[in-house]
């Protein structure tokens, strides 16, 4: 390949070049004169700008577009406040492993520290929620540094930086565009690779674990037929139900927080684990139903493409620095033709796998509602419906090829157990980051990146206070989302600590709001307040249809307060007071 010319370019036409190489068609962000210079010829670049209600929109939209499409989510705002405001949501990006390029202009470089408008430092704020921060030191290097933000955002799965003085737009530089570069991380290796074969071979009951890394690396298939060599179960990491196919009799549910009882199950039984792209994040592993289900005495195989997290959480037997795809392939390769310990037991092991399954879908149909006796007595004074009841509902209704991105929150939470995913990039959850107002502009980025597919969000009704200004880009953009707001009056999953360890002292968790469905429509988009269980599908059903027509819809259900388990049980504790003034608060 010959080396791209330099040529005669404005650093505002080197950076959108460069955009345009990297494939970038949307940007999200609010526009400000910063960068006003470059927003000028993104149409002429085959750029469409999304204008969002608040800048932290436009980051997770970015991040929800990443998570959809496997490519770069972009978003700009003006320097100063403008990029303040996507702290949350870079940090969100972070914990999600989404190639986000934040671009963000800053103050000019003759003023910078002397305290103008609109000043502050903007690479330390972003120094531990990026993976890599390009700062413009000079205009020349704007297509050099802007290309590596691009580069590193895929080579290590997370949000990069591309800081630039607002003045270094302006100019007259000899620019070269290069081509990105796209580093293929490969298997791993190949000694690791040998010794993980061999545990796999002698295992009797080898149990996969199926995380992020196997969507990212786009490794369905090959984590399918690596699961059926072993005839193994699979579980999908905290938050990935997306990273197996549910409806293959191998899949056993997520592990983690409302997570499935089968997978647990069957987890602890493993003689030998094969972590496949996760890093065992210490949330997602945690014990669950009283269960404390991970397999201490396993041998544990991790597999992930940052080798920076292989052995952090858990203690492994074989650490490998490697593609979960393509070690899946070097796997099936070493595997395929040798005698496997596992053959000889593998249809008592079907058998077990299948009995989980079936006790553990028995289980949740009867669980109608929660049965603690704070939710009991909550939900006899209510004559709304039952949180699960809603979920099970909205997974039979659920259309084909959907996407639903989740909140944080109690029935958010419990959600977990109902959602289950044919193909890939098809969850997202806020991830470890938890933060809430997380899921409905992450299912707007979502839709942008994938308008052949339905995209829905699951939001608590204070989570949806946080983030329901963006149903103004929706109704100026024409972005088609389902939002299902789950209206139990309440900041739930904070009062459930309250239950649980305050003694029913309730503070700040009651909420008293005005008709989501009402709001919904005086902001352009539909709305629909649901109370009976059989309106459920049927209206989850009319807004799939309305997105076609670039409507969302708000679905506010109406439910009762009860709750389930709650989220921090490991981090919580009894109070204990030693001030006399304070004694009575036990
Ligand atoms: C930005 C942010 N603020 C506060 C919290 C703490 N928090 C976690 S869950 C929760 C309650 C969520 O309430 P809601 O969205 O109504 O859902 P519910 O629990 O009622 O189902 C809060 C306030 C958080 N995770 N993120
Ligand atoms: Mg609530």
């Amino acid at each position: 390949m010959t080396a791209p010319t330099p040529q005669r370019m404005t650093p505002s036409e080197a950076l959108v070049e460069t955009l345009a190489a990297n494939g970038v068609t949307e940007i999200f962000g609010i526009v400000g004169s910063a960068y006003m210079d470059a927003l000028d010829i993104f149409p002429a670049a085959g750029i469409r700008y999304i204008s969002v209600a608040h800048e932290q929109g436009a980051a997770h939209m970015a991040d929800g577009y990443a998570r959809a499409s496997g490519r770069h989510g972009v978003c700009i705002g003006q320097n100063g406040p403008g990029i303040t405001n996507f702290v949350t949501a870079i940090a969100a990006a972070y914990w999600a492993h989404s190639p986000v390029v934040m671009i963000t202009p800053e103050s000019g470089s003759m003023t910078m520290g002397l305290g103008g408008f609109q000043e502050t430092e903007q690479l330390p704020i972003f120094s531990k929620i990026t993976k890599f921060q390009g700062h413009v030191n000079n205009p020349k290097r704007m297509a050099e540094i802007a290309g590596r933000c691009f580069d590193r955002a895929m080579l290590e799965m997370g949000p990069t930086q591309l800081n630039i003085p607002r003045d270094f737009f302006y100019g007259d530089i000899q620019a070269t565009i290069n081509a990105p570069i796209r580093i293929g991380r490969g298997p791993g290796d190949s000694a690791a690779l040998d010794e993980a074969a061999d545990l796999l071979a002698a295992a009797k009951f080898p149990v996969i674990l199926a995380g992020g890394g196997v969507i990212m690396s786009e490794g369905t298939k090959e984590a399918v037929q690596l699961a059926e060599l072993l005839r193994a179960p699979v579980a999908n990491s905290y938050l990935h139900n997306d990273s197996f196919p549910a409806s293959h009799p191998l899949w056993c549910g997520p592990l983690g927080y409302q997570g499935s009882k089968a997978a647990m199950k069957l987890i602890a039984q493993a003689d030998v684990v094969l972590a496949l792209g996760t890093r065992l994040g210490p949330f997602g592993t945690l014990p669950q139903h009283g269960l404390d289900y991970w397999p201490a005495n396993a041998k544990i195989i991790q597999i992930d493409a940052d080798p920076k997290v292989l052995g952090l959480v858990k203690s492994i037997s074989v650490g490998i620095h490697g593609d979960a795809k393509a070690a899946a392939i070097a796997l099936i390769e070493r595997l395929k033709d040798r005698p496997l310990a596992c053959t000889a037991n593998q249809a008592e092991r079907a058998a077990k796998i299948e009995a989980e399954k079936h006790a553990w879908e028995s289980e949740l149909t009867a669980w109608t509602h929660e049965r603690d006796p704070f939710s009991l007595e909550v939900a006899s004074n209510s004559n709304h419906m039952h949180p699960r009841q809603v979920l099970r509902e909205l997974e039979k209704a659920m259309p084909a090829h959907a996407m639903v991105s989740t909140d944080i929150g109690n029935i958010c939470s419990i959600s977990n157990s109902y959602l289950r995913f044919d193909e890939p990039r098809s969850m997202f959850a806020a991830m470890a980051f938890g933060n809430c107002g997380y899921a409905f502009p992450v299912a707007c980025g979502a839709k942008i990146a994938r308008p052949d597919r339905p995209a829905i969000a699951y939001v608590g009704d204070g989570a949806w206070g946080i983030s329901f200004n963006e149903l103004l880009t929706c109704a100026r953009e024409k972005i088609g989302v389902t939002v299902v707001v789950f209206n139990n009056a309440q900041w739930g999953a904070e009062k459930k600590n309250h239950v649980d360890f305050y003694s029913r002292r309730f503070q700040a968790v009651d909420l008293d709001s005005p008709s989501w469905a009402g709001v919904a429509k005086a902001f352009g988009c539909e709305g629909v307040t649901v109370d009976r269980l059989s309106d459920v599908g049927p209206a989850l059903t009319a807004s799939v249809a309305a997105q076609a027509e670039g409507k969302t819809t708000v679905i506010e259900v109406m439910v009762t307060q009860e709750l389930g388990d709650p989220f921090r049980r490991d981090a919580l504790k009894k109070p204990h007071r030693l001030l006399e003034k304070y004694k009575t608060y036990v």
